[in-house]
């Protein structure tokens, strides 16, 4: 995620052109399911929600309502399920 607002940034201040690689970021950003941003969907996307849930890490509450519980990780699953665009 930090990644797009810095690529955003970057575009907007002209200082990177409007290339491939700005695309492929933006679209990476978008799938919730892919959990480590590797543009796919595997065992190791699981593997790393759930290590992340068990720390409390804020990337694991994907409810988004500061509570780490069984909802983040039912959110999490039915986005895994539902698959990337
Ligand atoms: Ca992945």
């Amino acid at each position: 995620m930090i990644l797009l607002y810095v690529v955003l940034f970057l575009m907007i201040d002209n200082k990177v052109e409007r290339n491939a690689h700005s695309v492929n970021l933006i679209n990476c950003s978008l799938c919730q399911a892919d959990f480590n941003d590797d543009g796919k969907l595997n065992f190791f996307d699981i593997s790393d929600f759930l290590s992340a849930f068990a720390t409390n890490d804020t990337s694991a509450d994907f409810t988004e309502d500061g509570a780490f519980d069984f909802f983040d990780v039912s959110a999490f699953l039915a986005a895994f399920s539902a698959g990337c665009p």
